[in-house]
């Protein structure tokens, strides 16, 4: 294949010990608050570790051990340090809970994990409950059986388990907006590929570059923006264990990062904070996880002067697979298929649909998509192409347009309708700050459009500024597609990867309508 990777690799070498030979080993790796490690620290800590895991703990090769940690240099080495010894990461967010973290120990049958100790709690009920995990290591307690402990009596060398390129290195988890997580496979040149087709041909970082985002780590988005990327390309990240838009309000004017990863609802809430802050040290801004509309690009671009990259991922592909490069960007467009990826737009049967008709995303490339489970497998990849679950419309330049998700969308009155597509037009109203469009159940129509808003400070939401928004909505769009019931709200249901629960505002619509219809 044109990566061109030998039969046997391991990705820890090729990501953090290639830095070193290459003569970067006194350069920064990973910064935080509290550590600064070099690319050879980073080594050391990682080859600590493996010798605990393996030697103490019984890790061979192909067992799955299940981490829980805040973004944190911590994190990274213990990362590297399975996958160094061969076994698999199942990386989960901090977030989670017991209930949550039994599920994925029971599907990954995860016997070992490790976790920072201020997330102890949740980690031992999953301890009593799983019936599969046998042992939890805390790092960071202080403790005479910490990690930090079981790592000071080893040598600061490790020799890398020979593993395949194809050996799986980690088990992604879907955050799964409804229903149980499903569990993806990667191999070790997934977390090269992604590197090498997405991050050298579209972002393209130099060593000097510095990277700095939200997502969390167990969120690959995080995982590629935040350490594979800046790895690859022996630059620096630097980690931030909180990282809402006001960490990173603080954190961009003290680290001075170049390139930043984020979704596009930080960068709105950025933009409203932003109060003369100095981010100027940004050259590169990417966003994911949700559509980026095109009135968060003009405005970001008016204050920044820097056009944000935005680009569809998924976990099942490991990282983005469209997106466009910085000088061929389409404000409100996902981009192109990106470089070793190819993407159609498919009917029910799987036939191509015309360019500028809407039809669902097929995905394929060399990360993906395999699931654990065979019946999903089966279900959501056909001839190594996978549905993705979005609507998409490719444009007669190959550029790629977001529509919804498919089970999103919004028929009223026999009309189909994008949720997205009116947030976008809303957004550019200067009241709006964040909004959240659904269908809601009605009697003669089937759905209404039902738009949930939070009102920039200084705006009232009353009768007159419904009315306005309304009228606002049929000039920017078909007039169908305006929404007739609006409400205003504190905040939108998000998941912790930044995206709209819009299940949860679909239930709160439907409960209205069912209160309405009961009454
Ligand atoms: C949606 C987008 C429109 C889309 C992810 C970058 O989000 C990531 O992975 P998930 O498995 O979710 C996948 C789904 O999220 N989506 C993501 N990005 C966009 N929709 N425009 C976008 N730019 O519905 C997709 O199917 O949580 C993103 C890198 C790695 C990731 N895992």
């Amino acid at each position: 294949d044109r990566l061109g990777y030998p039969e046997r690799m391991n990705c820890a070498v090729e990501l953090v010990d290639r830095n070193i030979v290459e003569g970067r080993g006194g350069k920064y790796a990973v910064i935080s608050k509290d550590v600064r490690w070099t690319y050879t620290e980073l080594a050391h800590t990682i080859n600590r570790i493996a010798h605990v895991l393996s030697e103490d703990h019984g890790l061979k090769p192909g067992n799955r051990v299940l981490l829980r940690f805040p973004n944190s240099p911590m994190m990274v080495a213990v990362y590297f340090a399975v996958l160094k010894a061969g076994g698999i990461v199942v990386a989960t967010m901090p977030l989670l809970r017991a209930k949550e973290l039994v599920v994925i120990a029971r599907k990954a049958e995860i016997d070992l994990a490790v976790c920072d100790h201020r997330l102890a709690e949740d980690m031992e009920k999953t301890l009593a409950q799983s019936g599969f995990l046998k042992t939890v290591i805390y790092s960071g307690s202080g403790e005479p059986d910490s990690l930090e402990a079981q790592m000071a009596e080893k040598p600061e060398d490790f020799a890398a388990c020979d593993t395949a390129t194809d050996d799986v290195c980690l088990l992604g988890f879907t955050s799964g907006t409804t229903g149980e997580p499903k569990a993806t496979m990667h191999f070790h040149r997934d977390m090269l590929a992604i590197c090498d087709c997405y991050s050298k041909e579209v972002l393209k970082p130099q060593p000097s570059d510095v990277f700095i985002g939200s997502p969390p780590l167990a969120f690959t988005f995080g995982l590629g923006g935040l350490v594979l990327f800046p790895f690859r390309a022996g630059a620096t990240a630097i980690l931030l264990e909180r990282a809402g838009p006001d960490d990173l309000l603080e954190a961009i004017p003290f680290y001075k990062p170049s390139v930043v990863f984020t979704a596009p609802t930080a960068y709105r809430a950025i933009l409203q904070k932003l109060n003369g802050a100095d981010i100027s040290s940004l050259r590169k801004c990417v966003s994911a996880g949700e559509a980026l509309p095109k009135a968060t690009f003009e405005e970001w671009k008016a204050a920044t002067g820097i056009s944000i990259m935005d680009g569809i991922g998924a976990t099942e592909m490991l990282h983005i697979f469209i997106a466009a490069r910085e000088e061929e960007i389409r404000p409100g467009s996902t981009g192109k298929p990106v470089p070793g990826y190819e993407a159609r737009v498919i009917d029910e049967n799987g036939n191509d649909v015309p360019d500028g008709t809407p039809g669902r995303l097929a995905v394929r490339g060399p990360t993906g998509c395999r699931y654990l489970a065979d019946e999903r497998q089966k279900k959501y990849v056909e001839n190594g192409w996978n549905v993705t679950g979005d609507t998409y419309i490719r444009d007669e330049d190959g550029y790629f347009w977001y529509q919804a998700r498919s089970d999103d969308m919004i028929i009223s009155s026999g009309y189909n309708i994008a949720g997205p597509e009116v947030e976008g037009a809303l957004l550019t109203h200067p009241a709006v700050a964040e909004c959240g469009v659904v269908g809601k159940p009605d009697p003669d129509r089937g759905q209404i459009v039902k738009a949930y808003i939070v009102l920039k400070p200084g705006n009232t939401g009353d009768a007159a500024l419904v009315k306005e928004l309304q009228d606002f909505a049929k000039a920017e769009l078909a007039p169908y597609k305006y929404p007739r019931a609006v409400e205003f709200v504190d905040r939108l249901p998000r998941t912790e990867t930044g995206k709209l629960q819009r299940f949860a505002l679909r239930t709160i619509a439907a409960d209205e309508a069912g209160d309405r219809a009961a009454s």
